[in-house]
């Protein structure tokens, strides 16, 4: 019934003329009394809209009724548009009528808790309804959208992997156990292992799914579950995979800038500019060289720490590759450069400014002695990467692949000081609630 009471939104409402009677439902964000007016800012769907109660407009008990309702609870609206320059929007809506349809407690969130971040952290499941976190998710959907249509476009294959498995991607480190009846699982940390498998069979695919890691490192940009867009392409050398995250990464900035310009000049103040491929592409060694003459001392063959990769990150204006990482630096899957076996064919894309890494990737090892080599080189065991080593047996071509995470590509665009801003329900090593 009450969906069937609206004919007209926020949006819609500021199309219309002069007079026209609307309908609206949606919730209270904000009321103010002025003189005998009260205005109240109507939030749905599409946005805010002004409402203005009178009382020489609205029955006795209906004002009343307006006076005491308190925000956050969910109204039905009915009113006369009148355009005023003054009015957000350059609209409101005169009430003829004003309906509770449930009504909301004293909001909790005062002006001062706005001030305190953990707060509204503790609160997620009430302070999501807030301008900033609801512009920064509704970028987040549209940025997620453009990931997938980039891939539709260019014919990958959508592929889901499972959540659990049995053994490590990226390092026995950061594995969550869960009992897995009488047995021991892990929660999934990158869906590319299901992707080499799947690529013999379609080519090309990609993901867009949670990855886990137990990493107690409190950071600004570390989620213990965050979303990964991960991509695998048969017959693609390393060179070819940069090039898909080049053009993946200046599409989808591309279609928020045309598709939500507003939000993000809400967010961060002003718009970004898409960055236009190629991007720039300096070797591991390069990098270290950098970081040395900054007084940074990374030993050769060691991966960056946060501290380093801030302050390479802050060299450069536009997002940027490091490619050939120390095969000490790299999981085992990584192949080894034949001009040089002591480096990698992998990249690691960073955002400028200081916010880092986005992506990581590279080329697979595709023959089985190299890999199984490379296996006990790195001290694990086989037995446990038995189905990924037997790929190898059959047709498993050159590959590349990478892996994106979302809300670190979030935290960059939107000038986010923290990655836990960029997710609805974060996760981190000290919150698992709400
Ligand atoms: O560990 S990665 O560097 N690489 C992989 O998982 C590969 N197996 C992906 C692949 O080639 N298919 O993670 C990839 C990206 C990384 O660049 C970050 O952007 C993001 O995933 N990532 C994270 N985001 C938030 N929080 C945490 N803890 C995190 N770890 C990785």
């Amino acid at each position: 019934m009450w969906l069937n009471y609206r004919n007209s939104n926020s949006m819609d409402a500021k199309k219309r003329e002069e007079g026209d009677k609307v309908r609206l439902i949606g919730w209270i964000a904000s009321k103010r009394v002025h003189r005998e007016k009260i205005f109240i800012n109507l939030r749905d769907r599409y946005g805010y809209i002004q409402l203005v109660a009178r009382g020489d407009m609205l029955p006795t008990n209906k004002y009343e009724l307006v006076k005491k309702t308190n925000i956050e609870s969910a109204i039905a609206v009915e009113g006369v548009i009148k355009r005023d320059e003054r009015a957000p929007g350059g609209v409101e809506i005169h009430l003829t009528d004003f309906i509770v349809i449930s009504p909301a407690s004293e909001w909790p969130i005062t002006l001062s808790a706005l001030k305190s971040p953990g707060f509204l952290f503790d609160v997620r499941h009430l302070s999501l309804r807030g301008p900033k976190s609801r512009a920064i998710m509704i970028i987040r959907a549209e940025l997620l959208r453009a990931f997938i249509e980039y891939f539709l476009i260019n014919d990958y294959v959508w592929i889901q992997a499972p959540t659990f498995i049995t053994s490590a991607v990226e390092g026995g480190a950061t594995l969550f156990p869960v009992k897995y009846f009488d047995k021991m699982a892990y929660l999934t940390q990158s869906a590319q292992f299901y992707e080499e498998a799947a690529i013999c069979a379609f080519e090309k695919v990609f993901v867009v799914q949670p990855s886990f890691r137990s990493e107690k490192s409190r950071t600004r940009k570390h989620l213990t579950e965050f979303w990964h867009v991960e991509a695998e392409v048969a017959f693609a050398t390393h060179e070819d995979i940069m090039k898909v995250e080049e053009e993946l990464l200046y599409y989808a900035t591309s279609k928020l800038i045309e598709r939500v310009p507003n939000e993000i000049k809400y967010v961060r103040g002003d718009l970004f500019k898409p960055p236009e491929p190629p991007f720039e592409k300096i070797k591991y060694d390069e990098a270290l060289s950098i970081l040395h003459n900054k007084g940074i001392d990374i030993e050769w063959g060691q991966d960056f720490g946060a501290e380093a990769e801030r302050e390479i990150s802050k060299q450069f204006e536009k997002p940027f590759f490091i490619t050939h990482y120390p095969v000490t630096a790299r999981s085992f899957y990584h192949m080894n450069d034949p001009n040089r076996p002591e480096v990698t064919l992998s990249s690691d894309l960073f955002a400028p400014e200081g916010y880092g890494e986005l992506t990581s990737g590279g080329q697979r090892i595709h023959r089985y002695e190299d890999l199984y080599e490379k296996i006990l080189e790195f001290g694990l065991n086989p037995d446990e990467y038995k189905w990924y080593l037997e790929l190898r047996k059959y047709g498993m071509p050159p590959h590349s692949g990478f892996g994106l995470g979302v809300e670190r590509t979030l935290r960059w665009l939107l000038h986010l000081s923290h990655i836990r801003e960029a997710i609805l329900f974060p996760r981190t090593p000290t919150r698992l609630y709400p």
